[in-house]
């Protein structure tokens, strides 16, 4: 199949998501063209059957903004007409989906479209309830729409009032790639001592609440002589820095940035603090589990379709950071149960999200809408 991708190619979940997705078509033989404003950060354009487009958005100087929707619509028309793509996937219905709809409807031949919902939508329609009839309507009138967990799903249908069918295909991770292979040197530049390592990995907005990070870590204690690994980097990053400071626990946290070798600091981890105000999935969860790394998370969203309290990590109220902060202190005090529950985290990750079985389920999906709009399956 001819594919053609957007995302936000940023940091986000959602861009991962997007990105691996592209890069495991590819690999089953299928063509993935990435239409974007900047190349996905994990992507690899000289990977066979990957292709990158950008959008370039001129500024015109009557215009006091660059209409990107429309600009992103033009290219993905151009693309599609060149490179004779059979659909569009495009990774948040605003903006992405209305300019898939309108390059849909620039095309003399059918190019259905599927929208993936990754929870952003929402919070969007909550910030500014003027995007509600366009989310809406741009939810109604893709050829296909997937979310990436029940919840998520659920509250799509109540929110935007949509009865259409959503397809839940959650989120995912190679677990061939994503596997323990500890680096002795950067678990000894953070932890010299063989003290454990607790890893937060997020973008930093208010909603992944870093604050009550560097307070869970505060209240585990002295005592358990932890290190803790902020990574990412936006918005709260400062703010959580200084509460490290006021609190004492400066020494203890290492604050390393955004990171392109993510697997490499998971795989020093022995615990993930994930103490977010709402995750549709909470793919940094599953990233951790997968290299045998548990996560302490809050019990929103779509967190508990990832993590089952109790077995492969633990799932906390939001705001109940002595829940949290004993409970990690009594795992890293146990490092049997710690290990235990690390071992079932990767046997999570392995049984329900490893992208084996997930890719499968777009392919089938991909062909259903292709055949529902055109009449016909992908070269036929
Ligand atoms: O959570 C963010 O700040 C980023 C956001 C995004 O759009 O990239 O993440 C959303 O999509 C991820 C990938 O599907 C999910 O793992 C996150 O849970 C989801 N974030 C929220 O729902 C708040």
């Amino acid at each position: 199949m001819r594919i053609g991708m957007t995302c936000y190619p940023t940091y986000g979940g959602s861009g991962i998501v997007a990105t691996e997705l592209g890069k495991e078509l590819a690999e089953r033989g299928h063509e993935v063209h990435f239409i974007s404003y900047a190349q996905p950060i994990r992507l690899d354009p000289e990977q066979p059957r990957i292709f990158y487009h950008e959008v370039e958005v001129s500024n015109y100087p009557l215009f006091e903004f660059p209409p990107y929707s429309l600009a992103l619509a033009s290219r993905m028309a151009e693309v599609a007409e060149r490179e004779m793509l059979d659909l569009l996937h495009v990774h948040y219905a605003i903006p992405h989906s209305v300019s898939a709809f309108l390059a849909r409807n620039m095309m003399s031949r059918p190019l259905p479209f599927i929208t993936t919902l990754h929870g952003t939508d929402i919070t969007l329609v909550g910030v500014d309830r003027s995007y509600l009839p366009i989310t809406r309507f741009s939810i109604q009138v893709s050829d296909g729409v997937t979310s990436i967990s029940n919840y998520l799903k659920e509250r799509t249908c109540e929110e935007f009032e949509v009865s259409r069918p959503i397809e839940v295909i959650p989120n995912f991770v190679n677990c061939d790639l994503y596997q323990r292979h500890p680096d002795p040197h950067l678990r000894q530049r953070f932890a010299p001592d063989g003290e454990p390592v607790v890893l937060h990995l997020s973008n930093f907005r208010p909603v992944k609440r870093v604050r009550d990070v560097i307070e869970v870590f505060a209240r585990m204690g002295q005592d358990v002589a932890a290190h803790l690994i902020m990574i990412g980097d936006g918005p709260d990053r400062g703010s959580a820095e200084y509460l490290a400071r006021k609190l004492g626990v400066s020494q203890r946290v290492s604050f390393v940035g955004k990171q392109d070798n993510i697997r490499d600091f998971l795989s020093i981890g022995d615990l993930m603090l994930l103490p977010s105000e709402m995750e549709s999935f909470g793919l940094a969860a599953l990233e951790a589990m997968a290299h045998g790394v548990p996560a302490i998370a809050s019990n929103v969203g779509g967190l508990p379709e990832v993590i089952e309290n109790g077995k492969d990590g633990y799932l906390f109220a939001v705001g109940d950071l002595d829940g949290m902060a004993n409970c990690a202190r009594s795992l890293l005090e146990n490092p049997a149960r710690l290990k235990e529950t690390g071992r079932l985290a990767r046997q999570t990750a392995e049984r329900r999200f490893c992208s084996s079985h997930i890719i499968p389920q777009y392919e089938r999906f991909y062909e259903q809408v292709l055949r529902r709009a055109t009449g016909r399956g992908a070269g036929e």
